[in-house]
């Protein structure tokens, strides 16, 4: 039931970015000034680009490997075809229409829908998905910049210009929002239910192309006495200076997260069995290098892989398990140190 809600999402997504395209087209056409006529064309070619970018994630629903990002796709799917309705309404007025801010209307419609708390949620988390045209932060700028140019040229009524200001406050609250949603806020790598969600779909994948999927479970060492010794805004600045280690020595598609308190953990979606052991040695020795605000710091590594073959949803807390086992050996051991 949810997957095919997903699928109309996406389906209608494509269908209201392709209007958009034809739109802004018509509206460069149609644009005395010049920076007006280069805005719209600059939005048109975008448009284009996010068509794509639906087309590609629309397959990607089809193998039912998208992330499960949204909380309630019935809700969705509806807010989506009651916007629909409206744009088309606005698009045919739009013929008959001689007023200059009618177009402003109609493209401030298109680009509301995709302020929906929701599509950010799927932005972000189809970020770490390896898709060809993956939008990235592109559709952030896209809306950006759609705001800037309509700030610039569409505030032809007093109405058009509160609701410019309006798409602005409603743009930086929803990305504060969805950050707040998908990100740990003190370090800024994912928190635990966003990363859980987009590994579980990386290890779907990997099933099909036979990947080898690695995980480190990362703990700071006596950490509670860099808080005892330091107070806990010294202890903070340690968390975030050891994630920003973790995150620099991670790929591009691996995903790093915090995992709880003092507690990191890294996905490798395809690894090379031998390379674990020595990309957990190299994060362990960063890290004894640096410290934060003179206060040193060390990690344990417990580290885990899987050649993936029957994936379940099982199969993530099985591997967060092993290394688990392993970080607790390593800490047994004498902390500092790695276990594979
Ligand atoms: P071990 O080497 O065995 O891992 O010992 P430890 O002291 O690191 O582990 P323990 O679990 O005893 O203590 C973890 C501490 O981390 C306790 C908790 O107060 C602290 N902590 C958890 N979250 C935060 C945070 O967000 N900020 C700060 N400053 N401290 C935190
Ligand atoms: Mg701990
Ligand atoms: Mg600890």
């Amino acid at each position: 039931m949810a997957k095919d809600n997903i699928t109309e999402i996406i389906e209608l997504c494509q269908t209201l970015d392709r209007l958009a395209f034809y739109t802004y087209e018509k509206f460069s056409n149609a644009a005395e000034e010049a920076g007006a006529r280069s805005f719209w064309r600059s939005m048109a070619s975008e448009e284009r680009f996010h068509v794509k970018f639906w087309l590609e994630l629309q397959n990607v629903a089809k193998k039912n490997q998208l992330p499960h990002v949204f909380d309630s796709p019935a809700e969705v799917l509806l807010d989506l075809k009651k916007s629909t309705v409206k744009i088309k309404k606005l698009f045919k007025n739009l013929e008959n229409s001689k007023r200059k801010g009618d177009a402003y209307m109609l493209a401030w419609r298109l680009e509301f829908v995709m302020l929906h708390p929701a599509f950010l949620m799927l932005f972000n988390a189809v970020k770490s998905l390896p898709l060809k045209s993956n939008p990235g932060p592109s559709y952030k700028m896209h809306i950006n910049r759609f705001i800037s140019g309509f700030n610039r040229y569409g505030r032809v009524t007093p109405e058009l210009e509160l609701l410019g200001e309006t798409l602005q406050f409603l743009w930086d609250e929803n990305n504060t929002l969805s950050d707040l949603a998908t990100k740990d806020g003190l370090t800024g790598l994912l928190n635990r239910r966003s990363f859980t969600g987009i590994a579980r779909q990386f290890l779907y994948l990997g099933e099909r192309n036979r990947s080898n999927a690695g995980i480190f479970m990362i703990d700071i060492d006596n950490f509670k006495m860099v808080n005892d010794r330091h107070g806990h805004a010294a202890g903070d600045e340690v968390l975030k200076k050891v994630a920003s280690v973790i995150q620099g020595s991670c790929r591009k598609s691996d995903l790093a997260a915090r995992f709880g308190g003092e507690e990191f953990v890294i996905f490798f979606p395809d690894v090379q069995p031998a390379a674990l052991l020595k990309i957990g040695e190299k994060l362990r020795a960063a890290v004894e290098k640096t410290s934060a605000s003179g206060i040193s710091v060390t990690v344990s590594i417990g580290a885990a892989q899987e050649k993936l073959s029957k994936v379940s949803d099982q199969t993530l807390v099985e591997l967060i398990k092993k290394a688990d086992e392993n970080l607790y050996a390593a800490k047994k051991a004498g902390k500092n140190r790695v276990v594979a």
